[in-house]
């Protein structure tokens, strides 16, 4: 329950007595359950699981500590569910997540909770999810292991003629066989001028000799996600293509050296954006230099320019460096590493040479 113990923490410094929660991620975070479209109360009197007749055995196996209330006809309605738990766990200030319920919902809870006050909330549950413990980590590095080795399986693949789409099904295909729950996002496999779009979708185009492909991938175990990205040069390089890779290679692996607790997020990303311009490049990655990946695939903490947040020890977050030329292509790199007291492990392990197929 120490998970439950942390957010109670985080509720009192609120001032809330309850919290309901709608989105998945932080159902099962809290609760291990792996279904959807349910709901839970959470207060220091005692726990409800709020689900219909599709998810109540499933829930009552899956999260000890819940009590199992069933809502939807012939049961009670939602407001009227929950209204009925907070009475029962004296709620007064009841917490909810304002970027994931509906305005419908919102509108209902208001008509319906009686004298019950709601407080919208953002991201109380994912500044706790942000610190994974190392049960999590070992998760991820198990989504991580499945991708490296399915990418080095999808390199004896691709030959001129195959189609981007082929490869991200055969990719997937893969990672679900090699025992993953299933691929940890959509597969990005961007071939040729299609490279310069930082997030193309995979295409019917064939990939040709000289293309560069770009592979943004990652696997799902156990519920937690790994994000990996790896470009590879079809037939041969040409001399800008390897001048371009090492410049975003030089990125990574500087900014990659600097991860440590305590550092501030905003100074990772400066740093691998002012090598790619200290080379002469315009053309520099304009999101932010990498994510927090867990439960969900992009989470707390971000890496970006705007962030406010600083490093701790058990944040899992992406370092993904790029340069993108419209009309020429791009290149993309990524690894996933978790952050320690002294520095950072790489979890995500392909190699990051050019790989020329
Ligand atoms: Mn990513």
């Amino acid at each position: 329950m120490e998970r439950i113990e942390k957010l109670l923490d985080v509720m009192e410094k609120e001032n809330l007595d309850g919290m309901l929660l709608v989105k998945d991620a932080n159902l099962r975070y809290l609760s291990g359950f792996t279904g959807s479209e349910s709901y839970a109360v959470i207060s220091k009197k005692g726990r409800a699981f709020i689900t219909d007749s599709r998810y109540t055995e499933q829930a009552e196996q899956e999260c000890p500590g819940f009590e199992v209330i069933k809502w939807r006809s012939p049961n009670p309605d939602l407001p009227e569910t929950i209204k009925s738990v907070c009475d029962k766990f004296v709620i007064k200030r009841l917490g909810f997540e304002k970027n994931c319920v509906s305005v419908d919902l919102y509108e209902k809870l208001k008509n319906g909770l009686g004298d019950v006050e709601l407080v919208g909330t953002i991201g109380l549950v994912e500044k706790v999810r942000s610190v994974k413990d190392s049960e999590e980590i070992e998760c991820i590095k198990k989504a991580a292991e499945i991708t490296d080795e399915a990418f080095d399986e999808i390199l004896k693949y691709i030959k001129p003629g195959v189609t981007e789409r082929d490869i991200e099904r055969e990719l997937a295909y893969v990672i679900r066989k090699k025992g993953a729950e299933d691929i940890g996002f959509s597969i990005i496999v961007a071939s040729g001028k299609n490279s310069s779009k930082p997030h193309a979708v995979p295409s019917n185009k064939p990939v040709e000799e000289g293309d560069f492909i770009t592979i943004d991938v990652g696997s799902m175990y156990n519920g937690y996600r790994s994000d990996m990205t790896r470009t590879v040069v079809l037939g041969k390089a040409s001399e800008k293509q390897i001048s371009i890779y090492n410049i975003v290679k030089k990125s990574q692996e500087e900014s990659i050296k600097i991860i440590k607790a305590g550092v501030e997020c905003k100074t990772v990303d400066k740093l691998a954006r002012d090598i790619i311009i200290e080379a002469g490049i315009k053309e520099v990655f304009e999101y932010g230099l990498g994510h927090g990946v867990g439960l969900e695939i992009h989470e707390e903490p971000s890496m970006s320019a705007k962030s406010t947040s600083t490093l701790e020890e058990g944040n899992v977050v992406t370092v993904e460096p790029g340069i993108y030329i419209p009309g020429w292509g791009g290149v993309r790199i990524e690894d996933t590493v978790a952050v320690t007291k002294d520095g950072c492990e790489i979890i995500t392990k392909s190699p990051k040479h050019l790989i020329i197929i």
